[in-house]
């Protein structure tokens, strides 16, 4: 299997965030890309390659324009305050605020975020863009008639909103990936989500769409991050009434509960018969996850990788979550191999 990786993410590297209280160095880190992509060299998965160009024009089909441009500018405004730390918000237009634009960069900041997870660095943007670029280069070797390829994408992307960055993620590089497979011809994606966490971004994005099928595998929402989204009522609304399925888990879920939810969710991807399929792979699904609480063990990646291929479809492995860092390499190719034996 062809991987795309480029050694961008390292221009991304936030300071810390707040966990139980606390101000905690941020699990969202380099190393976890560089072990996935030891991992990929070790195991002889297949060639690594690095991602072309192919512009804003693809990330403009699912990021407002606005959010684009205060995102790419907004290191630039802050370097100009002379602040110690990240940029990071910390006030919302929640209920009883209004919707407005403020101003000041903060103000904005707050608008164009859900939650204080998503700091910006002096290479957030180059980082975000390149893992984007990443995603494009993989969907359009899938394109071309590769039966898989892998984005080894970071910073992650599926909590980001189109115009709204929180969760470590700031661009959809899945939602950006199904959207280039549309505008080239392709009828209908689905996407399968099976990080530990809710895909509030890539749901929100589809939501009254037909032609991206959204599923996902997550801890329930009444118990986890992101709270406000992921439930199993939300079916899609008007035209996409129909095309949005959520298997929200219990905390301590194991292999034999989430492989029932898998069994549900490739149902649904079976019924819609896409002509393509896209992974946004989390492996925050780990038994040591230090900030999950899912019981999958290593072997169980295998399990999923071979259940994925059994879709028959053209897939594109886009990577999300996963913290146990140490063990972040063996678990993502375990899918990826468990793949490519089916
Ligand atoms: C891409 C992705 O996986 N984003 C996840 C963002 C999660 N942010 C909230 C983390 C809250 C962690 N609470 C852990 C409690 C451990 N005692
Ligand atoms: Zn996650």
């Amino acid at each position: 299997m062809l991987t795309i990786y480029s050694d961008d993410h390292h221009l991304h590297h936030g300071r810390c965030e707040l966990i139980d209280g606390q101000l905690m160095p941020c699990f969202e880190m380099p190393s976890r890309a560089d072990h996935i992509l030891q991992r990929v060299q070790a195991r002889h998965l297949g060639p690594v390659e690095t991602p072309r160009d192919a512009g804003l024009e693809p990330l403009k089909r699912i990021h407002s324009e606005a959010y684009l441009t205060f995102f790419q500018g907004a290191w630039q405004r802050w370097a100009e305050l002379n602040h110690e730390g990240d940029l990071l918000p910390f006030t919302w237009p929640a209920r009883t605020l209004r919707e407005v634009i403020p101003a000041n960069l903060l103000g904005q900041l707050g608008y164009y975020s859900f939650d204080a997870g998503a700091p910006i660095t002096a290479g957030t943007w180059q980082a975000a863009y390149s893992a984007a670029q990443v995603a494009l280069t993989a969907q359009a070797a899938v394109e071309n008639g590769a039966r898989s390829a892998f984005a080894l994408c970071r910073p992650p992307g599926h909590h980001a909103a189109s115009d709204l960055m929180g969760g470590y993620c700031y661009l959809n590089n899945a939602a950006i990936a199904a959207q280039a497979f549309l505008d080239q011809g392709r009828q209908k994606v689905a996407i399968l989500d099976v990080d530990y966490h809710h895909g509030n971004g890539t749901q929100s994005i589809f939501y009254s769409r037909n032609d991206v099928l959204f599923t996902s595998i997550h801890g329930h929402p009444e118990a986890e991050f992101p709270f406000f989204l992921g439930y199993a009522d939300e079916h899609g609304e008007g035209p996409g009434e129909g095309f949005n399925f959520n298997y929200p888990l219990a905390a301590g879920s194991d292999w034999d509960h989430w492989s029932a939810a898998l069994e549900q969710a490739c149902k649904q991807i079976e019924a819609y018969a896409p002509d393509v399929l896209v992974i946004s792979l989390g492996v925050d699904t780990f038994k040591d996850d230090p900030i999950s609480t899912f019981k999958l063990d290593s072997p169980d990646y295998l399990r999923m990788g071979e259940r994925i291929a059994r879709l028959g479809l053209p897939t594109l492995f886009v990577m999300e979550g996963g913290y146990a860092v140490e063990e972040i390499g063996i678990n993502a190719v375990n899918v990826l191999e468990g793949f490519e034996s089916a």
